[in-house]
């Protein structure tokens, strides 16, 4: 099997990582940032074929770039995680900066369209292939101070849906993973570097961690092949929804 991952040097996308090269699986990983990508690529490299590609999953050309350009051996993917994506700022709409929204918009759902128009046409000439978008509990319960982080995330879950549409008669597969509170870079990513404020997000409760998701992708891409896991939301036990979380 060969995945790809974006957004693969922290998080989500790397604990996804370890778990894939956990199952044997070939990695494509994909990151902005090269000496974490080499980090990477020598830990994973003791234990499967690793691959890495530097681009920023918001600039198509470098995205086009990077997958055409594949080595042939790694062409045929079988598994792509649409896991790049961030939250820029939290406040009331009418205080949002309009170049927090950008990063929002052009990652959480361009970039993930223009890392998915590069592999998902591969997969459907070889009828096979799995997607699993991360989308979030917030792309399916806005918040307040977060229209535009949950408008990005309810984007993916309809790009999820459509792309099952599309593509399930293709004999290609796509998981919409909804997670909660998860503790990674998400909140110092969002509070801009603030570690206070970030830390405040994990009070109290246990939250989920980037190896918790993990196991749910593992889940969704060994199930049996007539077993499509549609659509996961996670969330921390202490978490009722997005925004009621049960604090000690
Ligand atoms: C991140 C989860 O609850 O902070 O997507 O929006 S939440």
């Amino acid at each position: 099997m060969i995945a790809l991952i974006t957004g693969a040097t922290s998080g989500i996308g790397r604990a996804t990582a370890e778990a894939f090269a956990e199952l044997d699986y070939h990695l494509i990983l994909c990151g902005r940032r090269q000496d974490r990508l080499d980090e990477l690529e020598e830990q994973f490299s003791e234990q499967t074929s690793v691959l890495t590609l530097n681009f920023d999953v918001r600039n198509r050309d470098e995205v086009d770039q990077a997958i055409r350009t594949l080595p042939t051996e790694w062409q045929a993917i079988d598994i792509l995680v649409n896991n790049a994506g961030n939250a820029h700022g939290m406040a009331p709409f009418q205080d949002g900066d309009p170049a927090d929204w950008d990063q929002m918009i052009d990652g959480n759902v361009q970039g993930l369209l223009y890392v998915s128009k590069a592999v998902v046409p591969g997969m459907v000439a070889r009828k096979r292939g799995h997607i699993v978008n991360l989308s979030s509990i917030a792309g399916k319960q806005t918040y307040a101070n977060g229209a535009v982080y949950c408008a990005s995330k309810a984007a993916v879950e309809a790009l999820s849906t459509g792309m099952r549409l599309d593509l399930t008669q293709h004999g290609i597969k796509v998981t919409n993973i909804a997670p909660g509170a998860v503790e990674t870079e998400f909140s110092m990513v969002r509070f801009k570097g603030d570690a206070g404020r970030a830390a405040k997000v994990y009070e109290g409760f246990t939250p989920l961690t980037a190896d918790d998701i993990a196991d749910t992708i593992v889940y969704a891409v060994t199930a049996p092949a007539h077993v499509t896991i549609a659509d996961l939301t996670i969330l921390a036990s202490a978490q009722a929804a997005a925004t009621t979380i049960v604090r000690k």
